[in-house]
């Protein structure tokens, strides 16, 4: 394995770990919900999003026990939207990391209300003093996701991307919908570490800078894997967007200049983080690592 690939499996333990420490299995009469949101956010998952937090905090000697609770409830979110994304009244998929779906191995209304409650305990995480002992910290740890999370980001994005189906869009607005829908999440976790390591502007400006350009560059390599990956491969049924007639980088560039697009982003990204040095080696390599992957 790579170092990178060590890192990324050390980091996916940790988040494991702490997912399940804050999430406790329980033999109440509502243990159900608490069950789905288990199989929600457990054994599985690439947890990008965890390492961006945790890289960026560990560039502010920020400590781990506190970058992995924040990466925990930054994960929540993401596995939330996961949940809600694949219901019947979205992309109706039966199939996600490799497994049935939530609303598949549970049902429709257990689904729903684990993604509200996944949603809600990461607000309850960060508001923690656990998490950090400052309440300007936690307060700006807060605001951070609420508005990467909410209606100017990620819900927002899916909004757009719903409404597409219906009108096919040009490449700014492609642009602008993925900024929104998979980008906002990826800069939140960068912002996260620099918010909790109280970086200066600069710091977290650089570091904004890198999150846009992988982020675009993600989603690039995740419109890839739909028309090239298989489903075994990716954990997920692919394919979508061509069966769904949604315009994507790759519809509108074709495959060799998106890919050429991904590729050009990837090292844009790492040429960001130059002030970081040998700190921001991971960060630098993750960006290649994102447009390589094969799930
Ligand atoms: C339903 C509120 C709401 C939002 C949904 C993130 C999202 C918005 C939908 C997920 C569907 C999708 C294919 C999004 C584009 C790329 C993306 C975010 C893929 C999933 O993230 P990965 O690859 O997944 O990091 P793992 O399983 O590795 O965590």
């Amino acid at each position: 394995m790579s170092k990178l690939e060590n890192a990324l499996a050390a980091c996916a333990e940790n988040v494991e770990s702490e997912l399940d420490r804050l999430l406790p299995k329980s033999d109440s009469p509502e243990a159900r919900v608490i069950d789905a949101m288990r199989y929600a956010t457990l054994g599985g998952g690439k947890r990008i999003r965890p390492f961006l937090l945790t890289q960026s905090a560990s560039l502010f000697g920020v400590s781990e026990s506190r970058a992995y609770r924040a990466a925990a409830a930054l994960e929540m979110v993401h596995c939330y939207s996961l949940v809600h994304d694949d219901l019947p009244a979205m992309d109706d998929d039966d199939m996600r990391r490799g497994r049935p779906t939530v609303h598949k191995e549970f049902d429709e209304a257990t689904a729903i209300l684990a993604g509200d409650a996944l949603l809600t305990k990461a607000f309850e995480l960060l508001a923690d003093p656990a998490t950090n002992g400052s309440p300007d910290v936690r307060a700006n740890l807060c605001l951070a996701l609420a508005k990467a999370s909410g209606d100017h980001g990620m819900v927002g994005g899916q909004m757009l991307d719903l409404v597409a189906e219906q009108t096919k869009l040009d490449i700014p607005e492609i642009t602008r919908l993925q900024r929104m829908k998979t980008g906002a999440l990826i800069a939140v976790a960068c912002d996260m570490g620099a918010i909790m390591g109280k970086a200066s502007e600069h710091a977290r400006q650089a570091l904004q800078h890198y999150a846009h350009d992988i982020g675009l560059a993600f989603q690039i390599a995740d419109d890839l894997l739909d028309v090239e990956g298989s489903a075994e491969e990716v954990g997920k049924r692919t394919g979508k967007d061509e069966a769904a007639g949604k315009a994507t980088f790759v519809s509108l560039l074709g495959v060799e200049r998106a890919r050429e697009q991904a590729h050009m982003l990837s090292e844009q990204a790492a040429t960001h983080l130059e002030m970081f040095d040998e700190k921001g080696e991971h960060l630098k390599e993750l960006a290649n690592y994102i447009v390589t992957r094969r799930k």
